[in-house]
């Protein structure tokens, strides 16, 4: 046996960030630990992280190139693989146009960079990712309002901190680790919580505001008219830095606290006690989280909240929400090359001249490609290549996402190992995890920071993606570098570093400045905060925040309530599993076996289910079958379900994939998105409930 090496490196399982020392012994890494030094993580990692050598060494996973033929999977080489791509494309490309292409990719996953070039470079306008419901409608709204996201500065000392619709300890999402969350709220900092179910941190918060699903918006406004109303507002703020102020105040009285109590389920008192609370204790933060986003509100509720870090002054000041200042490296967006998409190209965005602000940050909502590959309609998708996603599990109307997939003429897909999504495809890529990739890591985040991934070991004949999406490019003539690394010093260039210095450097942080916009204004086209978005007037929208009623609930919808009476709170993760990914990790599988339903023990009773009894959960489009397990700390009238299940262990062609999926049951339909982005409602719709098989 040879010596170990150990290789700093940064984990990327989840949104990814943790500082990881990596134990290479023989050309294998044996084991990972967290590093003491990361300024993200402090030696900390999850069990997702430490999972990795199961997933890296996994059996089933395929390890090269594989084309599908009429007697199944067939190994192939690179060459052919990406041959086989470019040549489909390039027809494609001849016949219909590059706009017949679509690209896509899930949640933020460090290639974003990449595969956008890729894309641009191309021709393609049809970009698909989770954006149009997760983080980047968050940094579109935000945009458009105060031209950056503004992110808990939990470093500064927030006295007041607001989790509204976030678990940081289970999900350390986008630019969050649950740890900065916890080393702020340890330091004595009051904890607001908002959200429809008792958990880890509604147990610790000193208010917690158990609202109707999908409510997020109205709470919001509900918030601000207490704001109003008692004068917590800050006055140098609202009277120099916001446009639309005296408008936003006619708009708010349209919401009385009896209004947004009915709306939203939570006592009005309640909502005053933590408006005040909020509005008081300064520097106050608030942690927004993705149900925020999942809904038809998605646009507005972002602006709404937004509106409260602005009207309170807590933006942009040590303990508030600010906007970081990030190292200067390139970012992902002059990488990606926008500007090589011609203005002919970018007007045939699929939905794009209905779903404007989704247009604006460069994506497609997923309906309009289904729609364009099941219909031609307003022009065929005939290829497609997906890389690091599985929509068939994680995409609203499950059913739809398969037909759609199935039908595609010509599919690619990237991953590591055959999943739902996958098994459609005609081409299988396999990529690198995080161990076997170089990169600028974190370099889409907003939180200051970027890190060196080091690659620590070559596993099989995987590649990183971002080699990939660039040999791929090459043989399609595009312009990339010799090497992935070659690539990374591009990135780098501005801070005075190449790829091999920035590995032993280990990260570099921005020079934090508050209160910039005293200087500059905001990069809004009136130079101030826009709760009057005049960008979203000049696109026909309300450019007011405000709440629309949920498209299916006990309001919009009662006819349906005697089929379905329970509201399906869709997507409850567990720490375990990110999304559809990890079903097959023995360790993480081992502490969740099977998919849960939460019901509260007297819903159950109604329905003779008793504790570890499977039950079929049903909405107007369709079922899955999870495993009930009791919960008190939710409204009786709320059911709460996980997403993302199939089943690995099934071998045959589907893997399972609609027996246990929630996306069954969510809709996906025009009429019920948000009007601006095209966020569909992932966490709400009605639905029932039955026994199905009694627990073993
Ligand atoms: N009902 C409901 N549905 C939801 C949600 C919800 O709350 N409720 N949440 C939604 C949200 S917020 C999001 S972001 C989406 C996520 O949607 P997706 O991103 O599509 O979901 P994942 O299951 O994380 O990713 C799918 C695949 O990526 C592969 N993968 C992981 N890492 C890599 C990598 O580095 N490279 C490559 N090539 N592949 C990799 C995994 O093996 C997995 O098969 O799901 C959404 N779906
Ligand atoms: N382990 C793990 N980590 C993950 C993921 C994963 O699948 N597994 N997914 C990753 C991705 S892509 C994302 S976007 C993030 C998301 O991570 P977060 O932003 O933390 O979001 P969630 O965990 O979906 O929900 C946060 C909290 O909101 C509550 N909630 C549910 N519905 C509502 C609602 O309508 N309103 C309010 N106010 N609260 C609600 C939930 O009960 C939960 O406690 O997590 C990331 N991290
Ligand atoms: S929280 Fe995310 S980055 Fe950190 S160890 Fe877990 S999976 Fe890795
Ligand atoms: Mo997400």
């Amino acid at each position: 046996m040879g010596d170990v090496n150990k290789v700093r490196t940064a984990c990327r399982q989840c949104h990814g960030g943790c500082g990881v020392i990596a134990h290479v012994q023989d050309g294998k890494v044996i084991k990972v630990e967290g590093d003491p030094e990361s300024p993200i993580s402090h030696g900390t990692l999850c069990s997702k992280g430490l999972s990795v050598t199961q997933l890296a060494y996994h059996p089933d996973r395929i390890l090269h190139p594989m084309r599908k033929t009429t007697q199944g999977w067939q190994r192939i080489t690179w060459d052919e693989a990406l041959d086989t791509i470019a040549a489909k494309f390039n027809t494609v490309i001849e016949d219909y146009g590059p706009e017949s292409i679509v690209i896509g990719q899930g949640t933020g996953r460090d290639y974003e960079s990449h595969l956008y070039r890729f894309a641009n470079q191309l021709g393609t306008p049809n970009v698909l990712t989770a954006g149009h419901m997760c983080y980047v409608s968050r940094v579109a709204s935000t945009l458009v309002t105060l031209g950056n996201l503004p992110i808990c500065d939990y470093a500064g000392g927030p006295k007041c901190i607001v989790l509204w619709g976030c678990n940081p300890q289970w999900t350390n999402p986008d630019e969050y680790k649950g740890e900065g969350f916890w080393r702020a709220y340890k330091k004595g900092a009051k904890l607001i919580c908002i959200d429809p179910r008792k958990g880890f941190t509604a147990k610790k918060a000193d208010l917690w505001l158990q609202l109707r699903p999908g409510t997020d918006a109205a709470l919001a406004v509900g918030f601000h008219r207490v704001i109003l109303e008692e004068e917590l507002y800050d006055r140098e703020f609202t009277e120099n830095y916001i446009n639309g102020w005296d408008a936003f105040k006619e708009r708010v009285k349209d919401y009385p606290l009896e209004k947004v109590q009915e709306i939203t389920w939570v006592d009005k008192e309640l909502i005053r006690k933590a408006a005040r609370m909020y509005a008081k204790t300064k520097p106050a933060c608030i942690h927004w989280g993705v149900p925020t986003e999942q809904t038809n509100n998605c646009a507005d509720c972002t602006r709404a909240i937004a509106g409260l870090m602005a009207a309170t002054g807590n933006l942009d000041t040590p303990g508030g929400n600010v906007l970081y200042v990030n190292p200067p490296t390139r970012t992902v967006a002059e990488f990606s090359r926008h500007k090589d998409l011609s203005k002919e190209q970018r007007a045939k965005r699929l939905g794009g001249d209905q779903y404007k602000l989704g247009a604006r940050v460069a994506f497609i909502t997923p309906k309009v490609a289904w729609e364009a590959i099941l219909t031609g309609k307003p022009y065929p998708l005939k290829a497609g290549l997906l890389c690091g996603t599985n929509p068939v599990s994680t995409r609203a109307n499950a059913k739809e996402v398969y037909e759609a997939l199935d039908k595609l003429e010509f599919l690619a897909v990237i991953d590591f190992f055959m999943t739902p999504s996958a098994d459609l495809a005609d081409i299988f890529l396999p990529a690198g995890t995080w161990l076997e990739q170089n990169h600028v890591a974190d370099n889409w985040k907003r939180h200051g920071y970027v890190l060196a991934r080091q690659k620590c070991v070559e596993i099989g004949e995987a590649w990183q993606d971002h080699k990939i999406f660039q040999e791929l490019g090459k043989k399609m003539g595009q312009e990339w570098w010799d090497t992935v690394e070659d690539g990374l010093d591009y990135l780098l260039e501005p801070a005075g570093l190449t790829w091999e210095e920035f590995k032993k450097v280990g990260y570099l942080k921005g020079e934090m400045v508050y209160h910039k916009y005293k200087e500059r204004g905001f990069s809004t086209p009136t130079g101030k905060f826009e709760l009057y978005s005049t960008v979203l007037e000049k696109w026909g929208y309300d450019p007011l925040p405000k709440y629309t009623e949920l498209p299916e609930s006990p309001v919009s919808k009662p006819e349906l309530l005697d089929h379905y009476p329970y509201i399906l709170n869709a997507g409850l993760r567990t720490p375990t599993f990110f999304h559809s990914a990890n079903r097959n990790i023995p360790w993480l599988r081992e502490i969740r076996p099977d998919p849960i339903v939460e019901i509260h023990p007297d819903t159950a009773e109604k329905h003779g289910i008793e504790e570890g009894d499977w039950v079929y959960i049903e909405s107007p489009r369709g079922g899955a079958r999870e495993r009930a397990k009791f919960n008190d700390g939710i409204d009786p009238r709320v059911i709460v379900a996980e997403h993302g299940w199939w089943y690995p262990e099934i071998k045959e062609h589907g893997h399972g994939w609609d027996i246990s999926n929630i996306n069954m049951l969510t809709d996906n339909s025009h009429e019920t998105m948000d009007p601006a982005i095209g966020a569909t409602n992932l966490r709400t719709c009605l639905c029932s409930i039955e026994l199905v098989e009694k627990g073993k």
